[in-house]
């Protein structure tokens, strides 16, 4: 059984369709055989758009799950779970723009991947205070496992920069 963490964003109109999709995804991923109980999901975080910055408002947040898929297979489910909640692939859009959901791998266990289409730890999460501050939330003592930092220490150097003040909790934890 391995440890992953899960972050997951959506940007679709208005906030209600946001956390429905958010939901929606939720509980097929705990509804999964290879995911095992307890998930735990941080709180909702609702985080101005980084990158392509004429877009809605994303809520962000991040699952725990304890999952008997290889970080490949979890990959590929939870490519598939973004399509069947009607995602299109990104040759059909803006690369960073609106997406009903986004689901990226962030840790699974301590594996180093670095393939053409799975990079862990996600090569971006470290600078993205909308992946920091969830993750902070629910695994403050886990190790990155190319820097051998906790997200509590490495969450430290992030915390300054002006993207973390577009970031306001949503709602509390849901377990
Ligand atoms: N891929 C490689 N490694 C991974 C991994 N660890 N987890 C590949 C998931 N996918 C991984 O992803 C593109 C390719 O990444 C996949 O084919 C997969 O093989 P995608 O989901 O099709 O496209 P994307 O998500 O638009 O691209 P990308 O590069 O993942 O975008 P990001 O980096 O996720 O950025 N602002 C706020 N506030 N909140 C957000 O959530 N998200 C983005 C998207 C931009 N700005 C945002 C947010
Ligand atoms: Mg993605």
């Amino acid at each position: 059984m391995a440890i992953a963490y899960i972050s997951f964003g959506s940007n679709i109109d208005d906030s209600d369709e946001r956390i429905e999709y958010i939901e929606t995804a939720l509980g097929i991923i705990r509804a999964n055989p290879c995911v095992q109980p307890p998930m735990q999901v941080s709180s909702y975080y609702e985080t101005e758009p980084v990158g392509y910055t004429d877009q809605a408002k994303f809520i962000n947040g991040v699952a725990k799950i304890n999952t008997t898929f290889s970080c490949e297979d979890l990959l590929a489910f939870l490519q598939r779970v973004e399509c069947m909640l009607g995602r299109e692939r990104i040759e059909k859009r803006v690369r960073w723009g609106p997406r009903s959901i986004d689901l990226d791998i962030l840790l699974y266990d301590n594996a180093c991947i670095s393939q053409p289409d799975l990079q862990v730890p996600h090569p971006e999460m470290l600078n993205r205070a909308f992946v920091m501050i969830p993750l902070n939330e629910i695994a403050p003592e886990v190790r990155h496992p190319i820097s051998g930092k906790t997200i509590r220490e490495l969450i430290e150097k992030i915390s300054e920069t002006p993207e973390t003040k577009g970031i306001i909790k949503w709602s509390a934890a849901i377990q």
